[in-house]
């Protein structure tokens, strides 16, 4: 052995080393073996990756693709693809002339050319192929296109498979909807340049690249029988989110799960620069996906396309059928090697060759549109004559625009198989069976943590909903108390021996973006999750919810799409409450990005208390359609209300807390107001307090859990009407809100709402570090102290009985707030009782 292997001797067992920390014996063990006559002197310098003999570091899969198509199913493959090319063509350039019957003139081409075509011809003939496995195999397959912006591509793959005539009549598999369409398209009322929710058979729109991995394995989880075939770019393939989603096949139990086939499609080019894939030669990266697990089939015979990819495909449903089944017999391979495809072709293969002495098929500059000036120069307009009628359209369609037998022989006979009619991706919700939460409400009176009663109603959710309800969390599961739910269930992490093949419904892995990847695949094919997160962190897979958001809202408008599940965050260890951890894990910021969403969609609760927790928890796993953002605290804090009193409060969205109020709330001076668990504590330690130091002052406490119902009428479902707000909160009383979130956030919901000057708002304020919980509440002014202090400087004003000693009362309130900082400086904690309940007497 001339070059040492130096990769492999990193995974050597060694003996010394406890047994789980031993990596698993695989198939590298003969690897292992060999490296083990290697010298450790030799290992440096590191020898040069080239000189590696294929066969032992990479997992590079040759085949012999010779004769694995007959002669008819190649040419219907050529001419499905053919035709397809041609119409996501046609579709950027022209208006009219669909089927180019005449020459092509000025006016047949639309005024605004808007579309990518580079990407077109990749995803036609992954989808040709895929159709050809369907056909051969039955299988049921679902296509998630990570470069979305190459609609034309799918759109006309699902116009020739009938697709688009089922679900939009206008779209009929003739001359007239193929003019429809190809006219439509990127145009008021057609479709739209991205894969959206209005494309048929799509769960993942592809406009914010990175996420179609992450998808494709959420979506295959409890589907056994289903195989999400995955076309990566190769400029998505650079993203953060896609980096880390190659580790999905980890979290994948291939007895009760489907498959992922990832495709890479490599095509070298971004938009304006070649991509890192496109510069890899094919061993480097053949090992990148080795050390991933998985084996690699380059696919780049260009001559013969269609007979590699085909064997290709053939080959890797085979190895995927092969895991699955030895899993299913109860033997399952240890670290099974998935496959995944490389996929080299030309960027804009099949189009015009070069422009102005500067090339285009097989560059960057194949991306969008490849002769932008076609409608005005006369050149360029023949050039587009040419590369159009090179499909030879006659032959591909009837006069009345039909696609030949041939064409229509590729195409799965059973509408369900079709890419474009899978109910996976529109209907396929089953609702959850959540029990009823009063089950595991608690004691009125006594400490609880929201998140380990939630637990308990979680981890019955998991036993009675075995195949339906996943939690997808990053490495918190514990930290944040939810830990309950593995009482009966366990982590899904395939490489980790313990927890593989216990059908464990938590998946843990410290990736944001994989987590909400996955949740959203889960989510869009009919089940429900659950994200619990850190607050501080949640801020990670902003975009991406605002993606997904996006998706659901058309998705709604879509009349065929039937509803879905939501998809439910939890937030907390919270900045309220950091006990290892400082302001670098202080960030409610999240809150903002949800409300941002359209009402419709948009739903945030900070519930109070535990009872109030479990109600709101059990309403959101039922919920459909929305974001749902639980805001909560995993410490223990009173619990105040009873069961009941907790569901009216929760289905009213905010509610007067008698028992903390001056006379039951009645004719207050002004109105104390807490949203969410902390702030609610120090609401109703301020209230005590005032009842103590200035009983003339009329004091009605309102604690808010649904923030929605905060803006003004009309602007979210749940918003108060102007009476219900008036009665909350008074006509004209002074509020002093203490809210979980950024105050600027509660200014925006309250514009629009009367007499504003009366309100003054505080809340997180970008201040904080590693120290004490009420230290916390001190520095950003959220303590009862500074609640109190303000209620009386804004009762003074209208009640003179306050006023006569509002100065000295206010200084003795702050004096004690000092006197609490001081002693939390000296002693390094808060004074003992300090959360307490506080007593009314
Ligand atoms: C997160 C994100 N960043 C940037 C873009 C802008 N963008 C659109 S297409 C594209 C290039 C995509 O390259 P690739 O995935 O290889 O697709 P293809 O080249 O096949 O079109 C970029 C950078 C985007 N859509 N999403
Ligand atoms: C607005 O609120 C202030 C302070 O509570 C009050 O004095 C005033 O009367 C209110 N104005 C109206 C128009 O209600
Ligand atoms: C928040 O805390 C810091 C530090 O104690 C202080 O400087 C700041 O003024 C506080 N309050 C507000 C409203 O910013
Ligand atoms: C505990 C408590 O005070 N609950 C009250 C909340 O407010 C509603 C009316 O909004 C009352 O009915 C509850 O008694």
């Amino acid at each position: 052995m001339d070059s040492p292997i130096y990769t492999v001797l990193l995974c050597r067992p060694s003996s010394n080393a406890p047994f789980h920390l031993q990596p698993i014996i695989s198939p590298l063990l003969y690897l292992v073996q060999y490296a083990g006559t290697t010298p450790l002197s030799t290992l440096t310098p590191l020898p040069d990756p080239s000189q590696l003999p294929d066969s032992i570091l990479n997992y590079r899969v040759q085949l012999n693709t010779q004769g694995v198509l007959s002669k008819q199913e190649l040419s219907a493959i050529k001419q499905f693809r053919r035709a397809a090319d041609y119409i996501a063509a046609a579709m950027i350039f022209l208006k009219d002339n669909a089927l180019v019957e005449r020459d092509i003139t000025a006016d047949d081409i639309k005024p605004r050319l808007l579309g990518h075509w580079g990407t077109c011809p990749g995803l036609v003939i992954v989808y040709a192929h895929i159709n050809r496995l369907v056909r051969m195999t039955g299988i049921d397959a679902l296509y998630v296109v990570g470069p979305g912006h190459g609609a034309p591509g799918i759109l006309s793959c699902l116009w020739l498979e009938g697709s688009l005539a089922n679900f939009y009549p206008k779209y009929s598999r003739d001359k007239e909807g193929l003019t429809a369409l190809v006219k439509s398209f990127s145009s008021p009322g057609g479709f739209p340049s991205h894969v959206n929710a209005e494309t048929p058979g799509s769960i993942h729109e592809g406009g914010e690249l990175g996420y179609a991995l992450s998808v494709s394995f959420g979506a295959v989880m409890d589907k056994p029988d289903l195989v999400c075939v995955c076309v990566v770019g190769d400029g998505e393939a650079e993203t953060g989110p896609t980096a880390t989603a190659w580790h999905g096949y980890k979290y994948i139990d291939p007895a009760e799960s489907g498959a992922v086939l990832p495709i890479v499609h490599v095509n070298g080019f971004k938009i304006s620069e070649r991509t890192i894939y496109g510069t890899m030669d094919d061993k480097e990266i053949t090992a990148l996906f080795t050390g991933y697990g998985y084996q690699a089939r380059i696919v780049e015979d260009l001559d013969n396309i269609d007979e590699d990819l085909a064997a290709s495909m053939e080959w890797a449903l085979g190895e995927i059928k092969k895991i699955q089944t030895a899993a299913r017999s109860g033997k399952p391979i240890v670290k099974p090697r998935w496959p995944v495809l490389i996929l080299r072709t030309p960027k804009g293969w099949s189009g015009p060759k070069e422009l102005h002495g500067e090339y285009i098929e097989g560059s960057f500059r194949a991306h969008q549109v490849p002769l932008p000036e076609a409608k005005t120069d006369a050149n360029e307009r023949r050039m587009l004559q040419e590369w159009l009628t090179s499909y030879g359209p006659k032959e591909l369609f009837s006069e009345s625009g039909v696609p030949n037998d041939a064409i229509l022989s590729l195409i799965p006979e059973q509408e369900s198989k079709r890419l474009g009619m899978r109910e996976e991706a529109y209907k396929a919700y089953t609702p959850l069976d959540v029990p009823d939460w009063r089950t595991f409400a608690v004691d009125k009176g006594t400490d609880q943590s929201c998140m380990k009663i939630t637990g308990e109603l979680l981890d019955a959710v998991v036993q009675q909903n075995p195949s339906s309800f996943r939690i997808f969390s990053p490495d918190e599961l514990v930290s944040n108390k939810l830990d309950a739910v593995l009482r009966h269930s366990g982590r899904n992490f395939q490489w980790d021996i313990a927890s593989r093949a216990n059908g464990g419904r938590v998946i843990e892995i410290l990736s944001e973006h994989t987590c909400q990847g996955m949740l959203q695949g889960y989510t869009l094919t009919g089940r429900t999750g659950l994200f619990p997160s850190y607050e501080a962190f949640l801020g990670i897979v902003h975009t991406m919810m605002v993606q997904y958001a996006k998706f659901v809202k058309t998705a709604h408008e879509v009349p065929w799409r039937q509803p879905m599940g939501s998809l439910n965050y939890v937030e907390t260890s919270t900045w309220a409450r950091q006990e290892h951890n400082g302001f670098s894990h202080q960030n409610p910021s999240f809150i903002g990005a949800v409300l941002n969403l359209k009402p419709a969609s948009a739903r945030v609760y900070l519930p109070p208390d535990a009872n109030c927790f479990l109600s709101t928890m059990a309403h959101c796993l039922r919920a459909k359609n929305y974001v749902n953002l639980m805001v909560g605290s995993k410490q223990p804090t009173p619990v105040w209300l009873s069961p009941e009193e907790a569901d009216k409060h929760c289905i009213a969205g905010a509610s007067v807390w008698k028992f903390a109020s001056t006379d039951e709330g009645m004719a207050p001076d002004v109105v104390l107001v807490g949203i969410g668990v902390e702030m609610t504590f120090e609401v109703i330690a301020a209230a005590a307090l005032l009842r103590k130091t200035i009983p003339a002052l009329r004091v009605r406490v309102v604690n808010v859990t649904d923030l929605m119902i905060l803006g003004p009428f009309g602007s979210h479902p749940h918003a108060l009407s102007d009476e219900d707000f008036d009665s909350l909160f008074t006509r004209d009383k002074p509020i002093v809100f203490n809210y979980h979130g950024y105050p600027v956030e509660l200014k925006g919901l309250l514009f629009g709402r009367p007499n504003l000057s009366r309100m003054g708002i505080h809340g997180y304020m970008e201040e904080g570090t590693t120290t004490s919980p009420f230290m916390m509440m001190l520095m950003n002014e959220t303590s009862r102290y500074h609640i109190a202090a303000e209620a009386v400087r804004s009762a003074a004003l209208l009640n003179p009985r306050v006023e006569i000693d509002a100065h000295k009362t206010i200084s003795t309130i702050l004096h004690l707030a000092q006197k609490d900082k001081e002693y939390i400086h000296a002693h390094g904690a808060d004074p003992a009782g300090t959360f307490d309940r506080p007593t009314f007497d």
